[in-house]
C-alpha cells in the first residue's frame, strides 16, 4: 500500500486524499514532521502531501502527482478529453491551489476560534515530536503561521476584507457551475473539482468560521464537498463536458482578476531578482508579498499546456478568456523561467515549498 505523508488538516493533503479515494487507491497516512531528515533527503522539501510508494519512489507536489497517476490509472479519468476544457480545468485547479491559499490561511489564523482549535491540532501533528510543553508548541505554531502566512503574505487591516471576499467569490462562481451539474465539469469529478477540494475540504469546510458560512449560507457547496469526498461510490460512467459551459464565466473572470494578476506580478519580480512584490487586485493594494519560485513554475506549466494546444483550440481558449490580463497565458512578454524541475521530472523531482 502507498504511504501518504500528510496531516489531517492540510489543504493539499485533503485535495490528494479526495483524488485517491475517487480512484480507489488505498493509502496509509503518516505524519512527516517527526521524520524531517528522511523526508528532506528523499523528497527535497518537507511539505505535505508526499507519496512514498512500495518500490521506494517518492512523489511530491499534488498537481504533478495527479498528472502522473492518471497515466498509470486511466479508469475514471479526471482530465477532460477535450483539450480546451482540459486547459480551463487546469487553470481552475491552479487558481484553487495558489490564489485561494491566502484566503483559506487567513480564515484559519486571523479568527480566534479557528486559531485556537487549529493550533492545538497542529501542536500535536506538526510539533508533537518537539520536547516542549503543549502550550509552548501551540504558541510556536500560532506565531509561525501568523508570521509566515498572514503578516508575511500581505494580509493587513487594509487588505483583509478583500482576502475574505475571495472565499465568497469562489462560493458564488462554484454555485453557478453546480446549478445544472453535480460536479463542476460533468457528472463526475475532474481536476477542477479536486483542485477546489484543497481550500474547500480541510479549510473552508472544516475550520469553524468559514465552515459555518458554508453550512448556513452555501449548503449546495457543503453538499458538493461531501459529494466529491464520496465520489468513489458513483455508479455512472464518468462523462465530462466537451465544451466549457457558459456558467463557468464568473469563475474564469475571477481567476483572471485575481490569480493571473498575482502570477504576473510574482513572475515579473522573480525575473528582476526581487524577493518582495506588490500588486493591485480588484482595486485592493497588496504590499510586501514574498516572491515565490514555485508560482513562476505554475505559470510556466500553464503556458506549456497552452502552447501544446492546436491553433483552433488556442483560439477557443482565448475566446473563453476575454478578460484583461489573460494574455499572460499566451504572451511571453513577462518572462516565466522558474529554474525548478527543468527536466520535467515532477512528481519525482525534488519538491520546493510554495513560499
Ligand atoms: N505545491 C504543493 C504544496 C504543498 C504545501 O505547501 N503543503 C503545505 C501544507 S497544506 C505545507 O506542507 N507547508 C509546509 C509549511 O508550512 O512549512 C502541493 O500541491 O502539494
Amino acid at each position: 500500500m502507498i504511504k501518504l505523508w500528510g496531516i489531517s488538516v492540510s489543504y493539499y493533503t485533503g485535495k490528494l486524499e479526495a483524488y485517491l479515494r475517487y480512484k480507489g487507491i488505498p493509502y496509509e497516512m503518516d505524519n512527516p514532521f517527526a521524520h524531517q531528515d528522511y523526508i528532506k533527503k528523499n523528497a527535497g522539501a518537507v511539505q505535505v502531501p508526499i507519496i512514498e510508494r512500495e518500490d521506494g519512489a517518492f512523489l511530491s507536489d499534488s498537481t504533478p502527482i495527479i498528472q502522473h497517476m492518471e497515466t498509470e490509472l486511466p479508469d475514471r479519468p479526471v482530465f477532460p478529453t477535450d483539450p480546451v476544457v482540459r486547459f480551463i480545468a487546469l487553470l481552475i485547479e491552479d487558481y484553487a491551489d495558489e490564489w485561494l491559499w491566502r484566503s483559506a490561511m487567513n480564515y484559519r489564523w486571523s479568527n480566534e476560534n479557528d486559531r485556537e482549535l487549529l493550533s492545538s491540532i497542529l501542536a500535536d501533528e506538526v510539533a508533537g515530536h518537539l520536547k516542549a510543553p503543549r502550550f509552548v508548541r501551540r504558541r510556536m505554531v500560532k506565531r509561525r503561521q501568523l508570521a509566515r502566512y498572514i503578516k508575511g503574505d500581505g494580509v493587513t487591516p487594509e487588505t483583509r476584507s478583500h482576502v475574505d471576499a475571495g472565499y465568497f467569490a469562489a462560493l458564488r462562481s462554484m454555485a453557478s457551475m453546480l446549478e445544472t451539474r453535480p460536479f463542476l465539469l460533468g457528472n463526475a469529478p475532474s481536476i477542477a473539482d479536486f483542485g477546489l477540494m484543497g481550500p474547500m475540504l480541510r479549510h473552508y469546510g472544516q475550520d469553524p468560521t468559514p465552515a459555518a458560512i458554508m453550512r448556513n449560507d452555501w449548503p449546495a457547496i457543503a453538499e458538493w464537498v461531501a459529494r466529491v469526498w464520496n465520489a468513489s461510490s458513483l455508479t455512472v460512467e464518468p462523462d465530462l463536458v466537451n465544451m466549457v459551459p457558459d456558467d463557468a464565466a464568473p469563475m474564469l473572470q475571477e481567476v483572471a482578476q485575481t490569480h493571473l494578476v498575482q502570477l504576473r506580478e510574482n513572475a515579473r519580480a522573480f525575473s528582476a531578482g526581487h524577493t518582495k512584490f506588490k500588486m493591485t487586485v480588484q482595486g485592493c493594494h497588496y504590499k510586501n508579498l514574498p516572491v515565490t519560485q514555485y508560482r513562476v513554475y505554475c505559470l510556466e506549466r500553464l503556458r506549456e499546456e497552452f502552447d501544446n494546444l492546436s491553433d483552433e483550440h488556442k483560439a477557443k481558449v482565448k475566446a473563453l478568456l476575454p478578460y484583461e490580463g489573460c494574455e499572460l497565458l499566451w504572451d511571453h512578454t513577462v518572462e516565466a523561467k522558474s529554474g525548478h524541475d527543468v527536466d520535467r521530472k515532477a512528481p519525482f523531482a525534488h519538491g520546493i515549498n510554495i513560499v
